[in-house]
């Protein structure tokens, strides 16, 4: 597996499934869901509307994922997982940790080999991203150990704004 870090808009990426970093109500929301949805187009909001009618009643819980179409995006996925909301409290490092191992996990089973995550809970939900970057590869690495020979074989780093890159290349040479 390979990890690559990119400036940039998530959005824009060319991989097959980008990861959301959602709330549990998966309707949307600021920061990088916004985006996504822009993107995405309206009928995002209509496949997440349909699993919380299906599936997900009570909306997605803190460290899962789930997948739906990328509709207009270039990737064909997005991901949809819900980091920790430091400013509510949620400030265990496991439950971003299985953000990032649950949504390689769902990307695995959509035959995905390529995936972009972006700096899941290090916007409005308050962490710091040296931490995320530090728990993210961390279990990336994890997860690759343990499925050689399958899941993704290209997981990017998509970031906004050249200070944030720096941190996550300084935790990936760490
Ligand atoms: N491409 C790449 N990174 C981005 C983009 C983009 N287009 N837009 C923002 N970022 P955040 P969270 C960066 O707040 O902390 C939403 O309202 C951003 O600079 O999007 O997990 C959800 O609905 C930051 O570094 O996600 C939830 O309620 C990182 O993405 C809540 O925010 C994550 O910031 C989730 O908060």
């Amino acid at each position: 597996m390979r990890i690559e870090i990119v400036e940039g808009d998530i959005t824009s990426r060319h991989v097959d499934a980008i990861v959301n970093a959602a709330n549990s109500s998966l309707l949307g929301g600021g920061g990088v869901d916004g985006a996504i949805h822009r993107a995405a187009g309206p009928e995002l909001l209509e496949a997440c509307r349909e699993l919380r009618k299906t599936e997900l009643p009570d909306g997605l819980s803190v460290g899962s994922a789930v997948a739906t179409p990328g509709f207009r995006l270039p990737a064909q996925w997005v991901i949809h997982t819900v980091g920790p909301n430091r400013h509510a409290g949620q400030t265990d490092p496991a439950l971003l940790a299985s953000c990032f191992r649950q949504s390689l996990g769902v990307a695995k089973d959509l035959g995905a080999r390529s995936l972009a995550f972006p700096a899941v809970s290090a916007g409005i939900y308050g962490w710091d991203a040296g931490e995320v970057a530090s728990i993210a590869f961390d279990a990336v690495r994890r997860f690759d150990a343990e499925n050689p020979d399958s899941g993704p074989e290209l997981v990017e780093f998509v970031l906004f704004g050249q200070p944030t890159v720096d941190i996550f290349r300084d935790a990936l040479e760490a």
